[in-house]
């Protein structure tokens, strides 16, 4: 199929496109900029700045003065990604990023839900150092963002069975594979800028992105993959995603699946969270060419006209997957064999020690809401810097925000334990069913995007949450809760059991019914709900669930069993005392 084919051609293009079609394959004016004394980008880099792994940002809570001709003055960073397929890290690249979050960043790091590290506060000056730095210990920031195929995730869990070890590895090699091809990204980071050519010249050494041409994507695009009794990527809210298929206790293929997103702007009824639609199977050897030939669908149908329709979701909704398979048979060039049953129905976050197999063993560590700091009660960072220089650690991030300590000996367990305790960090044990299950996007103050607060307020709710789960002597229940600061969704609520989504300043929309398993979208249970209000509003749900709950049904089951209207009567007799 030609680079260039492009059925969208034709109609209005959003500005973005514009901006990537000039680009010169991701280079901008980036360059130029970097050698100014401004804190700051112009707009149009902004856009291109994503591809290389950074957003601009500024201080929100700094925000409100005004320079002297007037203008509003902002503290303007930026965010730094670093793209980590399945989360898999030596110690030593875990202690560059501290050490970089120490010497140029805000002093904290940040474990993403797709099993990527953040870095925040990185000024423009340090900027070219900050990805420098990344890829000087091999990992890179290249397509963390953009309108490319960002992280790849595979469950972390290093365990030395047949399957583990694969799916690791084919997120590596989807990753690499469907990486962009550009030279802009060593050019702008990592050469010499006094020295540096830029090889774009003169048409001679014009480059080739055999996979996303000029374009690029239409928006970014997300793949994970996944084992039926381990869904612990949540692979249904991607856009690609593969679920393992294994008979005989070999790893066969997998059912490959299309069209999943979960990102929504309330107002604007054509956008949707959406679970991924079941495609087809492909065996191992098909795996990594037929999930460029779905990229490459995107890449030609999906819609550029309008930003927030620009998902593959969208795509796969309007035309139906048989559709979208259809044209994928196509560019792959043959036909697909159907999905076979096999499908997720367990989700294992890993946490606490387990053996890998090999008479070695992990620690699943829980990260409160992935936020890595030092405080005179709590010092993460430290932790990690202990274990890492005593122990050396392999590192794995998984997608709930927290981090594997790898290849532990046996006579090392207990000293793991102690260097955590003697930070005054609990250990994953410790911790309640309803924190273990909880997870929050960044929010405030950094994302641009942020309505209310999500990580710095969740610890609370939590709290709140185990005073009145334990009081119902519900407190080995185990549920997720997604704490998000605005529709966007990055803490995957829509198909948790219970989520908090900001809606407005200090006030919610209360999502339930959902299930840890992933595979089933919650629905709105209330709007607008003042913070003080988010957990009380559940407790006559809970208490219902107490009295009624059938079987080993989760809270999610049993809130989408009754249904809102039986719900929300559930809470009108609470508050009547009817
Ligand atoms: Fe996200 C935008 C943070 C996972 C859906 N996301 C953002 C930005 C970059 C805000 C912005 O555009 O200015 C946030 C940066 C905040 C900051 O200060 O750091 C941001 N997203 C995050 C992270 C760090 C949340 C976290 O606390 O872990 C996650 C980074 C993952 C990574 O390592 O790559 C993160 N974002 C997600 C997920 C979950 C997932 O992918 O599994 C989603 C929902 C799934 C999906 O994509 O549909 C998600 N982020 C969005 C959206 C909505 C996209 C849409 O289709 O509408 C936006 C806004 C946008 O793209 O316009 C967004
Ligand atoms: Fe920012 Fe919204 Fe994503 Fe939270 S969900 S990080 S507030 S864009």
């Amino acid at each position: 199929m030609a680079e260039t084919e492009n059925t969208t051609t034709t109609e209005k293009l959003s500005p973005v496109e514009g901006i990537k079609t000039a680009s010169r394959y991701l280079r901008g004016t980036i360059g130029e900029e970097l050698k100014t004394e401004s804190d700051h980008f112009g707009k149009d880099d902004l856009q291109l700045l994503k591809f290389h792994g950074t957003y601009q940002q500024d201080d929100r809570e700094a925000r409100g003065g005004t320079t002297e001709s007037g203008k509003s003055e902002k503290a303007y960073s930026f965010m730094v990604r670093s793209r980590i397929p399945a989360g898999i890290m030596t110690s030593a690249q875990l202690i560059a990023h501290l050490d970089l979050c120490d010497q140029i960043g805000n002093t904290t790091l940040k474990v993403t839900t797709r099993q990527g590290l953040q870095l925040h506060g990185i000024l423009k000056s340090n900027l070219r150092e900050c990805i420098r730095r990344i890829n000087d210990v091999q990992l890179s920031t290249l397509s963390a963002c953009g309108d490319v195929n960002r992280n790849v995730m595979a469950c972390p869990a290093p365990y030395q069975d047949k399957i583990r070890p694969e799916i690791q590895k084919l997120a590596y090699d989807l990753a690499m594979h469907l990486a962009p091809r550009t030279k802009a990204y060593y050019e702008l980071w990592l050469q010499d800028p006094e020295t540096g050519t830029e090889t774009l010249e003169g048409g001679s050494n014009e480059e080739y992105e055999p996979i996303y041409g000029k374009v690029y994507l239409p928006r970014k695009f997300k793949t994970a993959i996944a084992l039926p009794e381990d869904n612990c990527t949540d692979v249904y809210t991607n856009c690609l995603g593969y679920i393992t298929v294994v008979r005989d206790g070999e790893l066969v293929g997998y059912n490959v699946i299309v069209g999943g997103g979960l990102g929504v702007t309330p107002s604007a009824k054509k956008t949707f969270p959406r679970l991924a639609s079941r495609m087809a199977f492909v065996t191992k050897e098909q795996a990594v060419a037929v999930g460029e030939a779905v990229v490459k669908v995107q890449r030609d149908f999906g819609y550029r006209d309008d930003r927030k329709r620009a998902r593959l979701k969208y795509l796969v909704h309007d035309k139906g997957v048989e559709w979208y398979r259809a044209k994928v048979e196509e560019y792959y060039g043959s036909k697909l064999a159907d999905c076979t049953p096999d499908d997720v129905h367990e989700h294992n976050d890993h946490i606490g020690w387990d053996e890998q197999g090999d008479g070695r063993w992990f620690y699943g560590f829980n990260v409160e809401n992935g936020r890595l700091y030092d405080n005179e009660n709590r010092a993460w960072k430290s932790a990690l810097r202990d274990i890492c220089s005593e122990i050396n650690p392999e590192i794995r991030l998984t997608a709930h925000q927290s981090i594997l300590f790898c290849n532990i000996e046996d006579k090392d367990r207990a000293k793991l334990s102690n260097l955590i305790k003697k930070r005054g960090l609990p250990l994953s044990e410790e911790i309640s069913t309803v924190r273990r299950w909880s997870i929050a996007c960044v929010a405030l103050p950094t994302c641009g995007l942020a309505i209310t607060e999500s990580e710095r307020i969740l610890p609370s709710v939590i709290d709140e949450m185990e005073k009145v789960l334990t009081e119902l002597g519900l407190d080995q229940e185990k549920f997720t809760v997604r704490m998000t600061g605005c529709p966007n969704g990055c803490a995957r609520p829509y198909n948790a059991d219970i989520a908090y989504v900001g809606k407005a300043k200090g006030k919610y929309t209360v999502f339930v019914g959902g299930t840890r398993i992933g595979n089933r979208l919650a629905f709105i249970f209330k709007d607008m709900v003042p913070l003080e209000n988010i957990v009380t509003c559940l407790r006559p749900l809970f208490e219902a669930f107490k009295k009624d709950q059938q079987n080993d049904e989760s809270f999610g089951d049993f809130c989408n069993r009754l249904g809102l209207d039986q719900l929300l009567a559930l809470t009108n007799t609470a508050a009547t005392g009817e």
